[in-house]
Formats: C-alpha cells, sequence, structure tokens
C-alpha cells in the first residue's frame, strides 16, 4: 500500500517530496488555483463549515474522511490507486508490452490532449454551478453540491498533477490555461460543448450530475485502462469520487418527480405547476436536454481518433480487460445508427473506428436504469406517465445526426418541422422562468423547499435535520 503525505502543504501518495523540482511548480499552481477557486468557486458561503469528506488515503476502505471543514481549507490532494508491478498494455497495438511509466513520445501530443480534455471539464462544472448555492432546497442539497464541488476541484488537481509531471513546460502553460479558460466565457470558453451550458437551476444540477458526470464516468472507466500507468491509476481513483456525483443526480431527479406526483394527487387537475412543483414534462425537457448534451460528449459515433488512442493504447473501452477477450479488434465491426434520408438506418462500422459508440452505448444502458426508478416511483404513486431517454439522434451537435432533425421518437424531420416542435421537447426560457421562481433559499435545519422531497436519508448515517453546513457568525468577507 502507498504511503499517504498528510504534512507536504499538498496531500499526496506519491512521493512528491522526493521530486523538489515538481512540488516547488505545483506549490506555485496552488495559489492560482485557491484564487481561482474564490472568485469562480461557489458564491457566498466560503466562510461556512461544511460537512464534507475528504480523500485522505487511496485504499479502498478508508479514504473517505467526514468533518467539518471550510472549502478554501479543503485537503485537495493527489492520489493515485496503487501501482500494479508488471501491469502491461491492455489493447491496441502494442497489447501486453509493459505499460508505460514515462509518456511515449510518439504519442504525447494525444495523450496531452486527452488529458487536458478531461481536465477542463473539472473546474468548468464547478462554474456552472457557482450560484446555485444561493437557492439551495435544503442544507442537506447545499452540502451536497458543494461536496461535488471540492472533488471535481481535486479531479482538476489530478490533471494538473500529471501535466505537471510528465509533460514539462507545455504541461504547466496547459495547467496555468485550465485555470484561465472559464464556462460560457465568449473569447475564452470551455473545450467541450456541455461544459458551456448554464446551470441555473437545480433541476438542471440534478439532470447534469446524473447525465453529464456520468459521462465522466464513462470516460475514466476508458482512460482508466490506459496504457500510460499514471493516467489509469488517477482515472481508477477518481471514479471512487464519482458515484457520490451521479447518486446526487439520481436521487435529487427521484425527489423532484416523487414530489411532482404528490402534488398531482392534491391538484383537482393534476397540475404540479398549480401548487408550485415542478411537472413531469418540465423534468422530461430537462432529461431531454442534459442527456443529448451528454452524449455529445463522447464525440462522433464513427471517429479516427477514437481508432487512433485505442490503436495507440492510450483509450480503451469500459471494463476492457474484464469485459473483452479480443483486445486487438481487427477483424471486428460494430453496428451504427446513422440517419439515410427519411429514415435510420444501421451500417457496420470497423470496430476500431466505433469506439465512441462501443463507449456510448454502454452509457446509454447505464443511464437507463436511473429513469426506470424514477418511473416506479411514478407508477408507485398511480400516475400515468412515463419519463423516457429520446432517441439518440435527437437535439445534436456533434456527430452522425449533427446535421439531421430528429424527434425525441426518432422520425427523421424536416428541420422547420423540428423547430416548429422544439418548445414540445425542450426546456424554453418560460419553463426556465418557471422553475427559476421556486429557487427559493431554504437553509432552516430540517427544513425542504416545496417542489422537492427530502431524502430518506442523510449523509454518513446522519438524519436529513442534520447541520450540514454551519454559517459563520462573525462579520462577512
Ligand atoms: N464538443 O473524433 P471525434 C467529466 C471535436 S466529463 C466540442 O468525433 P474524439 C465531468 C474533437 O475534439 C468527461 N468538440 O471525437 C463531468 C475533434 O476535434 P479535431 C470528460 C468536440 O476526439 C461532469 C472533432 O470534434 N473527459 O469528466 O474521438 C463534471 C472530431 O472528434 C466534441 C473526456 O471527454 C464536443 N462534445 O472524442 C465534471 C475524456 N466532441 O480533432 C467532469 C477526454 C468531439 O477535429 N476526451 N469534438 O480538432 C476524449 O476522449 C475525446 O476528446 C472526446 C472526443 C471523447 C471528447
Ligand atoms: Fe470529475
Ligand atoms: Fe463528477
Amino acid at each position: 500500500m502507498s504511503t499517504v503525505d498528510h504534512y507536504d502543504s499538498i496531500p499526496n501518495n506519491v512521493n512528491l517530496h522526493t521530486d523538489r523540482k515538481l512540488q516547488r511548480a505545483l506549490e506555485k499552481w496552488q495559489p492560482n488555483f485557491l484564487k481561482w477557486w474564490m472568485t469562480m468557486g461557489p458564491e457566498g458561503f466560503q466562510l461556512d463549515d461544511i460537512y464534507l469528506r475528504t480523500a485522505i488515503s487511496a485504499d479502498s476502505d478508508g479514504w473517505a474522511n467526514f468533518d467539518y471543514v471550510r472549502m478554501p481549507d479543503y485537503r485537495w490532494g493527489i492520489f493515485l490507486a496503487d501501482r500494479v508491478e508488471g501491469r502491461t498494455i491492455g489493447f491496441g497495438d502494442e497489447a501486453d508490452e509493459l505499460a508505460w511509466q514515462q509518456v511515449p513520445g510518439e504519442y504525447r501530443n494525444e495523450l496531452k490532449r486527452l488529458i487536458v480534455t478531461q481536465g477542463d471539464t473539472e473546474p468548468a462544472s464547478v462554474e456552472q454551478q457557482r450560484l446555485l448555492g444561493l437557492t439551495c432546497p435544503s442544507l442537506y442539497d447545499l452540502r451536497n453540491l458543494f461536496q461535488v464541488n471540492v472533488e471535481e476541484g481535486r479531479h482538476l488537481w489530478a490533471m494538473v498533477f500529471l501535466l505537471h509531471s510528465y509533460f514539462g513546460r507545455d504541461g504547466r502553460e496547459e495547467a496555468e490555461a485550465l485555470l484561465h479558460r472559464n464556462s460560457g466565457d465568449a473569447d475564452q470558453p470551455r473545450i467541450l460543448s456541455a461544459f458551456n451550458e448554464p446551470i441555473s437551476d437545480w433541476l438542471h444540477f440534478y439532470m447534469f450530475t446524473y447525465f453529464t458526470d456520468r459521462d465522466g464516468k464513462f470516460q475514466l472507466l476508458s482512460l482508466a485502462e490506459s496504457g500510460f500507468d499514471p493516467m489509469a491509476r488517477t482515472a481508477r481513483f477518481m471514479l471512487t469520487e464519482e458515484a457520490h456525483h451521479m447518486f446526487v443526480g439520481e436521487t435529487g431527479v427521484l425527489r423532484v418527480v416523487q414530489r411532482a406526483c404528490e402534488l398531482m394527487k392534491e391538484s383537482p387537475n393534476e397540475d404540479a405547476r398549480s401548487l408550485g412543483g415542478i411537472d413531469l414534462i418540465t423534468i422530461q425537457k430537462y432529461l431531454n436536454f442534459w442527456y443529448t448534451t451528454s452524449l455529445d460528449l463522447f464525440g462522433g459515433e464513427v471517429s479516427t481518433n477514437a481508432a487512433n488512442y485505442f490503436a495507440a493504447g492510450l483509450k480503451g473501452r469500459a471494463y476492457e480487460q474484464k469485459k473483452y477477450e479480443d483486445h486487438v479488434i481487427l477483424d471486428s465491426y460494430y453496428s451504427v445508427l446513422k440517419p439515410e434520408d427519411d429514415k435510420i438506418v444501421d451500417s457496420d462500422v470497423p470496430m476500431r473506428n466505433a469506439l465512441n459508440s462501443i463507449l456510448r452505448d454502454s452509457y446509454v444502458e447505464d443511464c437507463q436504469r436511473g429513469v426506470d426508478k424514477w418511473n416506479k416511483a411514478i407508477a408507485t404513486a398511480g400516475i400515468n406517465f412515463e419519463l423516457k431517454l429520446p432517441h439518440v439522434g435527437f437535439n445534436r451537435t456533434i456527430g452522425i445526426f449533427s446535421n439531421s432533425s430528429i424527434s425525441p421518437d426518432g422520425e427523421v424531420l424536416e428541420a422547420e418541422e423540428f423547430a416548429r416542435r422544439r418548445n414540445d421537447w425542450l426546456p424554453t426560457a418560460a419553463d426556465q422562468e418557471y422553475v427559476a421562481t421556486l429557487m427559493i433559499s431554504v437553509m432552516e435545519r430540517g427544513k425542504i423547499a416545496n417542489w422537492i422531497c427530502p431524502p430518506t436519508k442523510g449523509i454518513k448515517g446522519k438524519p436529513f435535520e442534520f447541520e450540514y453546513v454551519r454559517r459563520y457568525a462573525g462579520e462577512s468577507a
């Protein structure tokens, strides 16, 4: 088991103190990170004590420590899953050779690009969510928001560690740039489109953590297979934190759905909005938006980039080692949907070119599980309504469907018809204005906003009524 150094200014299990140069570079980046956190991170709660878990080691049963902490004092650390001696490259043209402990020169640019793209999403999500605390539905939810935020901050640290350790001067420059691009910025936006979309209310937040953090899960699963061993080890550790983010999303949406059902039953014409809830149709529209925006994050369905990453052993399939026998896949094909005239047809694509589709299809399957749970709650309430994942071609801006107009049911439409019906399928300005009127801060212990049910249990065995956030009593800063 690797030992953890908590006394370093940067907690880590990578023996940072033995590499003075790297340590100095990271210590130079640290104040810039904190400056970014104070200006672009959560607005308004930086002096409060938050009941948070902090990663303190990388072993499977002891890594999470729960305590009150002020966010700027959070111990953002560098943790990699333990090294497996003799690990080999698991797939691609160099399968079975020893995994790389250093960056192979011929793949340097590709690898750096993957790390920068991954790293860029982490601070982006914190920026997207920075105002949500001001309208939290409960202290429990407020704490969960901040838990997600500090961990995305830690994921940024993980990628910056890789850039500083393995990519020299241009790695350090990329690490700086990660703090300078900003979500939604007109001149220097974040790299991937989903991370420039506003998360202006809590329904957006729950959908984002359900659907978009789940893209993170699948991207990390494929990077966890990487032949570049430090990348694989950082990804494996990040995955342990990711589960909670998706839990926040899944249970968050569930609680909004449950409340919608309760209010529908109280209302004479099953109108959740008339009693201050979020109606199921609006929930479906938000789902449509974040699901399809997250599908774009898998890249094109047919991709030579993906084929190259696989050939090079940089990015595999999710569960490459556990789930597959053929790790070379030179003679296999994969069936990919594509639009053709007024139909959607199957086409066989050489498997290496279809890797983004393969990863995306496992994502779709994973997404469905939560939707099933939400539908079960609706059925249990005795309401006749079903939430659905729309067709993978709907509302796409990347890939094979990006120039087509596909309805949520998978019909190929004329662009005009799509434009005419768009408001039935995606959140309108009016929908979001309505949801915004419900977003009122509830910060009393044990209380919750009207539009959402309380959770069935709290965090770490604590009740819902627990004081998850202790307000700072002094002068505000
Ligand atoms: N937006 O070959 P293609 C997370 C570009 S989320 C803008 O089809 P490829 C998190 C692409 O760069 C996980 N541009 O795709 C979640 C390429 O440009 P060039 C984040 C896009 O390269 C919540 C061109 O289009 N991690 O961690 O196979 C909270 C053709 O690309 C987009 C990763 O994504 C897009 N959506 O795949 C916090 C892993 N898609 O070469 C955190 C690292 C494609 O023509 N990234 N393009 O200039 C990757 O693996 C790949 O870069 C992608 C794209 C999967 C994103
Ligand atoms: Fe993350
Ligand atoms: Fe996450």
